[in-house]
């Protein structure tokens, strides 16, 4: 291994030192060196060596060569910081071999004049220091407990001084190590907060950064029909119920005039829930129709609801065909009202729905709770009426179905037929959602396909 001697007497380029790293490295070592050879030579007495050494004489000790060989052959640009290392090395050896020294007192007063050089290099030290490592080392220096600068003073001036001084090193020792401790302490507490302000600062957000952007849902496009229909008839000052999808057989036919073995039903044979036995049996409602019913019999004259919701079928999964599918059922039922108020009223909705330009037209047709029924039908919104493969080049495309209320209803709920009058109508909602937005197959709508879906965001 090197000797101290050997180490100086190289530049410190050939040491391989040519970063600020590796020259504190060296540094370290001729300090580390200068404490085993003090320490060795304290224990024998002879301080006065390393002194001479290390300080003396100009030119050939130690820190002079260091300074030569060392500092002076750095280049330029590492130079001013070998200088600075230089500097401390200086101060820490200084320090040391003053504490190394018997302490010339003889009175309180010279004893107070030594202790407050000490402390005068301490705080010197101790305001150099900028971070945690600084500090540790430093704490070493000064409180290290085989060759710390408080163990120095303690071995070299306490100890041996004479008796009308000692009680006055000691107090003056002690008042020494609770300064150095509570300054490494108070210094620490600045370091971190200093570090911990420097971190916040570091990890403020930058509200300038472009945000994260999470894709956003959209309405599906029979909810927007939905809303698209509910404002219509709510401008027109009708509210929105609804009602169960478990009914009886009574709500769903027969106070509809649909009796039972009725052909009407044919078409809506459904499903049936199996009943415990003697409870009424149940069903999956086929259409909302069902809540015309059940709002005529809790309420009286003038009537004006829509009732949206899901309905159940038989039927065979198609383009135009689900076994469940959307219905907004329509009621308006007062004195007076005429034929005139239903045409006056699908006109307005069908105009509102799909387009100014969309002309309607009334077909006769058939539903047991309705006389007279009708289907009303759209002029062909792909085409404009001329004919094309949609409407089957009839110029026209059936909208829904719908008539005056039949007397018969009244009959179930208690309204004078002669007194009352009003319509109905009931709107497939997947078909006028097809019809509006040129959709050609009613499965799309449940099948969850996002590049569907995203077409009506
Ligand atoms: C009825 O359900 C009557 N309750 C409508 C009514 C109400 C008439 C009030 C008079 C007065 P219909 O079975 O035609 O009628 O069905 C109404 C609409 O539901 C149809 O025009 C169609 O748009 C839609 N629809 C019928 N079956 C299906 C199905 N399987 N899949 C999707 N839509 C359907």
């Amino acid at each position: 291994m090197n000797t101290i001697d050997d180490l100086i007497a190289r530049p410190l380029a050939d040491l391989g030192a040519t970063d600020t790293v590796a020259v504190s490295v060296r540094f370290a070592q001729a300090e580390a060196a200068f404490v085993a050879e003090l320490g060795r030579a304290s224990k024998e007495g002879r301080w006065e060596d390393i002194r001479d050494r290390w300080m003396r004489p100009q030119g050939q000790c130690i820190l002079d060569r260091i300074d030569s060989n060392w500092v002076q052959s750095t280049p330029a640009t590492l130079r001013q910081y070998a200088q600075l290392e230089l500097q401390r090395l200086r101060a820490f050896i200084g320090i040391r071999l003053f504490a190394s020294a018997p302490l010339q007192a003889e009175t309180s007063d010279s004893v107070e004049g030594a202790f407050k050089n000490l402390r005068i290099a301490f705080d010197k030290e101790i305001a150099g220091c900028t971070d945690a490592t600084d500090l540790g080392v430093s704490s070493i220096a000064w409180l290290g407990r085989t060759s710390g600068v408080i163990k120095l003073v303690g071995d070299n001036w306490l100890k041996p001084a004479k008796p009308e001084v000692k009680r006055a090193v000691g107090q003056a020792l002690n008042e020494l190590k609770a300064h150095v401790e509570a300054a490494l302490e108070s210094r620490r507490a600045e370091i971190e907060s200093a570090a911990e302000q420097t971190a916040l600062a570091r990890e403020r957000e930058d509200l300038s950064l472009p945000g994260v952007v999470r894709p956003l849902g959209s309405r599906h496009p029979l909810r927007q029909t939905f809303e698209e229909i509910e404002r219509i008839f709510l401008s027109l000052g009708y509210t929105v119920v609804s009602g169960p999808e478990m009914e009886t057989p009574y709500y769903n036919f027969e106070a509809l005039n649909i009796p039972e073995h009725h052909p009407a039903r044919d078409n809506m044979d459904t499903f049936y829930m199996a009943a415990p036995l003697g409870a009424a049996p149940l069903l999956l409602r086929t259409h909302t129709s069902p809540m015309q019913v059940r709002t005529m019999e809790k309420q009286k004259p003038p009537v004006r609801i829509i009732v949206p919701g899901k309905v159940y079928r038989r039927d065979n999964p198609d383009a135009t065909h689900g076994f469940m599918f959307h219905q907004i059922e329509g009621l308006a039922v007062d004195t007076g009202i005429t034929f005139c108020d239903f045409k006056g009223t699908v006109e307005y909705f069908v105009r509102e729905f799909l387009g100014p330009k969309v002309k309607t037209r009334l077909r006769p047709s058939y539903f047991p709770f309705t006389e007279p029924s009708v289907e009303v039908d759209a002029t062909c919104v792909f085409c404009g009426g001329k004919g094309c493969n949609v409407c089957k080049q009839s110029g026209w495309i059936e909208l829904f179905g719908a008539g005056m209320v039949d007397p018969a209803v009244y009959g179930f709920v208690n309204y004078d037929a002669k007194k009352f009058s009003g319509f109905a109508f009931g709107l497939g909602v997947e078909r006028l959602t097809q019809l509006k937005y040129n959709i050609n197959d009613l499965q799309l709508y449940f099948q969850n396909d996002v590049r569907f879906l995203r077409q009506f965001a």
